[in-house]
């Protein structure tokens, strides 16, 4: 079964944590009160959902870039920062997504309700409220928030067509498409023009329709005559079928049996798919003329168009949405399921840069930025974070000596042995 497949690439960002605050109450008699820095607030996430009233990857095409906001900064008298609200982006059920790092698939998002959280938001830093003790009463210590995770994704979804057009080569099938949706086929006055399948999206009303154009079938295309037999395999799964007729040719009747033949021999239940005629060229007096008798013949489901002027074009479109209802959805509210991406490791690294080293750990990096190094007591703090997490240990081991750089984020420290807790 060959389907259609529509591409997009994107970027992702979770919005960044906010800021930790350093800040102590201001009290009437006291010269200074205990602290009372907010923590900054989660930044938003990316979040990507299942709607199942989409068909295509169409609405994500409008931005490269989608980023989640940012985390506020924590504030004084405790108050934390605002979070960053999520940022949902819909996708149709059948999506898949690859991380283009990686190239691995990270998600298939099959049912409705499947919501994958696709790039996390950053924590926001702790205040200095948190990091007060019995012993610690003036803390001049506060982190920075956490970045937002990035991703570059590409999203990729088979596309099964809801109509496919057919007719003979020149009858204008793709003229039609080109009225419906917003797709450019190449259209000429010769047979054979479409050569490979052109797909548009129909909307009215909140909804879409995808639309197949398939090259011309000839006489004897169910055999491999022409380009048509590789082709109907592309509107076997679709939902109607409409045929494009051209009105203005010699004996148009004689041209619709010659199509009712070929769909026939086809098989795979071509015939029995739902089907109208779109009798073309309408603009054209042959047409005209030849329209009593084609409708003498079809009865019901025919509708004489203009592809050329857009004479019949409303009227084709309604009639296609009111055949196609709504696509079957679940009626039970379908169970959430929400899948959170694993995160990266989380471990710290030294490596030497220069002279010296560089400590690399989100945590450390963001406390080493957000502390006040002029206070004794925040630093004593950070050094026996050093000892806590092991990473003292480990530049010894590497033969750090006093007076050797070590690089935390964008701080540059002193080694010393002073300090030591
Ligand atoms: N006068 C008139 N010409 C039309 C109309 N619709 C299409 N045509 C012309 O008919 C020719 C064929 O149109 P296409 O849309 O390329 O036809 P097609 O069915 O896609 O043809 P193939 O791809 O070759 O099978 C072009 O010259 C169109 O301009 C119409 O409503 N009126
Ligand atoms: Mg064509």
């Amino acid at each position: 079964m060959s389907e259609f497949v529509d591409r997009v690439r994107l970027r992702v960002k979770g919005g960044d944590g906010g800021s930790g605050m350093i800040s102590f109450r201001r009290e009437a008699h006291v010269p200074r009160g205990g602290p009372d820095g907010g923590d900054g607030g989660r930044g938003g996430s990316v979040v990507l959902s299942v709607d199942p009233g989409l068909t295509t990857l169409a609405e994500l095409r409008f931005a490269r870039e989608h980023a989640a906001p940012d985390g506020a900064d924590g504030s004084k008298k405790d108050r934390s920062g605002k979070r960053g609200a999520d940022l949902v982006l819909r996708v149709p059920p059948g999506t898949i997504v690859r991380d283009r790092a990686s190239g691995e698939t990270v998600v298939d998002m099959v049912g409705p309700g499947d919501e994958v959280v696709i790039a996390r938001g950053g924590r926001g830093g702790r205040g200095n409220a948190r990091f007060a003790t019995s012993v610690r009463r003036v803390p001049r210590i506060a982190e920075d928030g956490e970045p937002g995770e990035s991703r570059e994704l590409e999203l990729e979804l088979k596309l099964i067509a809801d109509i496919g057009l057919v007719g003979l080569p020149n009858a204008g099938k793709s003229s039609l498409l080109a009225a419906l949706t917003r797709a450019t086929p190449k259209i000429a006055a010769y047979p054979f023009t479409t050569l490979v399948p052109n797909l548009g999206v129909a909307r009215l009303e909140e909804r879409e329709l995808v639309l197949a154009d398939i090259p011309g079938l000839i006489e004897g295309a169910h055999d491999g005559v022409g380009l048509g037999e590789e082709f109907l395999r592309h509107i076997e799964r679709t939902r109607l079928i409409v045929h494009v007729v051209d009105a203005a040719a010699e004996d148009p009747l004689a041209d619709i049996r010659i199509l009712e033949q070929e769909l026939r021999l086809h098989g795979h239940g071509l015939l029995e798919l739902p089907r109208m005629y779109a009798l073309n060229k309408m603009d054209l007096p042959d047409a005209r003329e030849h329209l009593p008798l084609l409708q003498e013949h079809l009865g019901e489901g025919t509708l004489p168009i203009s592809a050329a002027t857009g004479e019949g074009v409303p009227a084709v479109l309604k009639r296609i949405f009111a055949l196609c209802g709504p696509r079957a959805v679940e009626t039970t509210a379908p169970a959430v399921r929400r899948i959170t991406l694993s995160e990266a490791g989380r471990g710290w690294t030294i490596v030497r840069e220069g002279e010296g080293y560089r400590v690399r750990d989100g945590r450390l990096e963001r406390l080493a930025s957000g502390l006040d190094w002029a206070d004794p007591d925040a630093s004593a703090y950070f050094h026996r974070l050093l000892v806590r997490t092991g990473v003292d240990r480990a530049l010894r081991a590497k033969g750090v000596k006093t007076g050797d750089t070590v690089k935390i984020g964008k701080r540059e420290l002193e080694w010393s042995e002073a300090p030591t807790v």
